[in-house]
């Protein structure tokens, strides 16, 4: 059977299996940590990576958690305009605190607390995506119908146009 998972991605697993979802979190040798990583490891597209991306509002100081492809930049503008406050790139430390996981593994759910959710749009294209599972070596596969249902995200459009 299984090796045990690392304790971050246990935690993952255990979140998504209390949340009624059957996702199997698979730890891999390679690296993870970035989208392209990620996507060389399971072998497929890095469109199909989920990046789960932690900004803070300017104002509130409140997480907003976005969810792009791999291949896609999130647009600082459009997301000020979805949330009515100027937006900025959480630092290591905030994303821990608010999600209670490090950059590179910060998964889609699961979270120590709830946060409000984007989601690019460009995921729905996808039939498969591959999301962080709490460690930059941990994955999990799923639909996108499975990533809204599992995030309650609000699909939108966000991407940095090229
Ligand atoms: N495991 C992979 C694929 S799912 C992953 O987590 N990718 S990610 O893109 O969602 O997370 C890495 C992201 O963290 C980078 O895109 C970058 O935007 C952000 N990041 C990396 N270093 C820092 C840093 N020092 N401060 C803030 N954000 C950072």
């Amino acid at each position: 059977m299984g090796n045990q998972l690392q304790s971050s991605a246990q935690k993952v697993q255990s979140a998504l299996q209390a949340l009624g979802f059957p996702f199997s979190v698979v730890e891999l040798s390679a690296s993870t940590r970035t989208a392209s990583e990620a996507a060389s490891a399971v072998g497929c597209g890095v469109a199909q990576i989920a990046k789960s991306l932690v900004f803070r509002g300017k104002h509130s100081h409140k997480p907003v958690l976005v969810i792009v492809s791999g291949v896609n930049r999130v647009d600082e503008k459009k997301l000020r305009q979805l949330i009515g406050e100027p937006v900025g790139k959480a630092k290591a430390d905030f994303v821990r605190e608010q999600t209670g996981f490090a950059i590179g593994g910060v998964p889609p759910a699961g979270h120590v607390r709830p946060i409000e959710t984007w989601i690019d749009e460009d995921l729905l294209a996808q039939e498969e995506i591959w999301a962080a599972a709490g460690t930059p070596h941990a994955l999990f596969s799923l639909s996108p119908a499975d990533l809204l249902r599992l995030t309650d995200g609000t699909v939108v459009d966000i991407k940095e146009e090229q």
